[in-house]
């Protein structure tokens, strides 16, 4: 069987598992029992979704040929099947093939890497840009070329109506526009936070004292992703929630309007 074909048997598999265990398609956010990782938004999710699941399946078969060989001697050379042990210390053929091998595997795996990596690490056409600092314990956006800036805040649990989400949702939601591509400028206040959104593969830290530069793709698709600050941070470290919903271009203008006398800098 050729690597395609078990490539496609296993992302049919993947995909049969992720009907079973379907989101909601109109946020972004961890589910009960959930499978895997939340699905990919965005250029630099998908990449980083694939790589993934190349890291899987090879993975997968390294893990299957070490149990393999290793049910194999403890069955083949037991002591019963095999009383006199072998005083081989030395075998080169099989020396420079354990080292050949992995060093190959790990080219394998290293070109895909450093492709997503230099591709995520070059902020440019970028559309618009957002900063955000991170506070004990809650986040702060600031649109620095619309002039708007507000503090964003965990709904608590007692607060919490409609479609919000225990520990999820907050006040002020970072809003973006839909099909953009945003610049985010992250910076801290106090201690380290880090600002991580799983289902557009963005995770960086906010440190005080320096800007650290990232950027996402937010898909044509309007949504709402969910996130946390993902560095112990002290004793609210768990409730300092981060939300992005991306809004059709004209309910974005609206909301900027809006947003210039509310949340003036
Ligand atoms: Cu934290």
């Amino acid at each position: 069987m050729t690597l395609p074909s078990v490539k496609s048997i296993f992302y049919i598999g993947v995909s049969l598992v992720g009907l079973l265990f379907a989101q909601s398609a109109l946020a972004s956010v961890p589910e009960p029992w959930q499978m895997g990782l939340q699905a990919p938004a965005g250029s630099i999710a998908e990449k980083a979704n694939s790589l993934h699941n190349l890291l899987l399946i090879i993975i997968t078969a390294i893990s299957l040929f070490v149990l393999a060989l290793l049910v194999y001697v403890s069955i083949r050379f037991r002591a019963k099947a095999n009383p006199v042990p072998s005083k081989t210390s030395h075998n080169t053929i099989i020396e420079i093939l354990w080292t050949v091998v992995p060093v190959l595997i790990l080219v394998v795996i290293a070109v895909p890497s450093f492709r997503l990596l230099y591709y995520l690490d070059q902020t440019k056409d970028t559309e618009m840009v957002v900063k955000v600092t991170g506070n004990q314990w809650y986040w702060n956006y600031e649109y620095p070329d619309e002039q708007i800036g507000f503090d964003s805040y965990m709904i608590d649990e007692e607060d919490i109506s409609g479609d919000q989400i225990r520990l999820l949702s907050v006040d002020n939601e970072m809003i973006v526009p839909a099909g953009t591509r945003i610049k985010l400028l992250v910076a801290g206040n106090d201690v380290m936070h880090s600002f991580f959104v799983p289902s557009l593969a963005v995770q960086i830290y906010s440190v005080a004292g320096r800007i650290n530069e990232a950027w996402i793709d937010v898909p044509e698709e309007p949504k709402v992703y969910y996130g946390q600050c993902n560095q112990i941070c002290g004793v609210n470290h768990a409730y300092m929630p981060i939300v992005i919903r991306s809004l059709p271009r004209d309910e974005y203008d609206a909301w900027v309007e809006n947003a210039r006398e509310e949340f003036a800098l």
